[in-house]
């Protein structure tokens, strides 16, 4: 098989990158490794920037998310007993963000593609990039124990951070940066209405809790855990309770429970390659990057790499021009490092750090006193949380 640019992976960085370029006559293929089920089967992000409501737009597959998206217009903060409201769109002159869950936008992108007659090629198994630094790069993989070969022009490696794309650059070409944080999110979604109109993130000396949503009957809330919980540690009852623990007494009390319908842990890290690009083999979203999810980064981040991926793939196309190609790994990277710094900032502000001296835990306590007692700070928070440009 030929096609000009060769996808490896169908998470949302993918199929995005995919259907933007079919819009505008660019053949690609997009090679997943598991089921189109198991994928929306994954509970993932819930906070979208409006780059990426921009973005979905522009695909043409922004119908259920214009119908059934909620903009929010704010969120709180809750410590020491109390709720603090930021106001992103009042901070920010307007700015809002939109809560549509990552499985629902990946199932409309899937739709979207199979709509258009797009090539997702499901269950492809050991999806092996070649030649890269050449002008003729191609992969392998295997389908039903039948091998298979696609040559292209050039080689996306959008396959999340346990991907095989950037694994496959030589270690010398190629520098990570890691922080690795000494606890996890356990997260619940469940079929009850969420607790509050807005999200929550909550500071508590047991550990950190967030009240999100999917939609008016359906909510996701996390709590910190140590790294050594396993998910059967934790039944739906002492979830309930502990999330309880953590929140103001008013919200606490109105806390409708129910029987979880996913429970899951994630473990917290930041990450980063260097550089996003190796040769025709360019790397995008997760596969080059992992944020914290405090601030709701992650797959927004992913969304500006495909931003800057499809103009620039667009201009070699249409005009030869290959000067975006030549500034994606730098451009890319610029505001990856700014979502980094903002996600570890939200992190250390939120969290409770085992190995925190007295010290410590008075400068984190001050960081959200000052926040609360300045505008301008606040306002840094709600440029950040709604997005940089791209
Ligand atoms: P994905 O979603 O990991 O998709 C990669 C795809 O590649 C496939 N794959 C392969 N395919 C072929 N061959 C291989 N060898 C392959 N290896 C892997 C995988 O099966 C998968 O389908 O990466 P992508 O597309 O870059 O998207 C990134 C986002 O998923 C991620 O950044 C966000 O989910 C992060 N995130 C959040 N981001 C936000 O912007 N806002 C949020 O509110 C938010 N909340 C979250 C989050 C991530 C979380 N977890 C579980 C890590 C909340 C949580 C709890
Ligand atoms: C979510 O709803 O899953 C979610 C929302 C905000 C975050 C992280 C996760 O910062």
């Amino acid at each position: 098989m030929k096609t000009q640019v060769g996808i490896i992976g169908g998470g949302p960085s993918g199929l995005l990158l995919s259907q933007l370029l079919d819009l505008q006559g660019i053949e690609t293929v997009v090679l997943e490794k598991h089921s189109r089920d198991y994928v929306l089967g994954r509970i993932r992000a819930g906070v979208l920037e409006q780059g990426f409501v921009k973005l979905m737009h522009e695909a043409k597959c922004s119908a259920r998310m214009d119908a059934e998206g909620e903009v929010h217009d704010g969120f709180y903060i809750a410590h020491d007993g109390i709720r603090d409201r930021v106001d992103l769109k009042g901070l920010t002159g307007g700015d809002t963000v939109m809560v549509y869950g990552q499985t629902e936008l990946t199932r409309d992108l899937y739709d979207a593609r199979e709509k258009m007659g797009g090539k997702v090629i499901h269950l492809a198994q050991d999806v092996m990039p070649y030649d890269m630094t050449t002008d003729a790069p191609h992969l392998t993989y295997t389908k039903d124990g039948t091998d298979h070969r696609i040559d292209c022009d050039y080689i996306i490696g959008a396959d999340g951070f346990h991907g095989v794309s950037r694994k496959s650059i030589p270690a010398d070409k190629i520098t990570e940066y890691e922080r690795v944080y000494p606890f996890g999110w356990l997260g619940v979604l469940s079929r009850t209405k969420p607790v509050s109109p807005e999200l929550i993130y909550a500071k508590h000396k047991r550990g950190f809790a967030l009240c999100s949503m999917r939609s008016q009957t359906l909510s996701r809330y996390y709590i910190q855990v140590p790294l050594t919980d396993s998910v059967d540690d934790w039944s739906d009852e002492a979830f309930w309770a502990e999330l309880k623990r953590r929140l103001p007494p008013d919200v606490a009390d109105a806390l409708e429970t129910g029987p979880s319908i996913e429970k899951s842990i994630a473990p917290l890290r930041s990450f980063v390659a260097e550089p996003m690009r190796y040769g025709n083999l360019f790397l995008a979203g997760d596969a080059a990057h992992i944020v914290p999810p405090t601030g709701a980064r992650g797959l927004n981040s992913a969304a500006s790499d495909i931003y800057y991926l499809y103009h620039a793939l667009l201009d070699h196309y249409k005009t030869g021009d290959d000067t975006g190609l030549e500034a994606y790994s730098q451009k890319a990277l610029a505001r990856v490092w700014k979502g980094q710094r903002f996600s570890w900032w939200m992190t250390t502000l939120l969290h409770s750090f085992p190995q925190n001296s007295s010290f410590d835990n008075h400068l984190q306590q001050t960081d959200l006193e000052y926040l609360f007692s300045s505008e301008k700070a606040l306002g840094s928070l709600a440029e950040n949380y709604v997005g940089l440009s791209f």
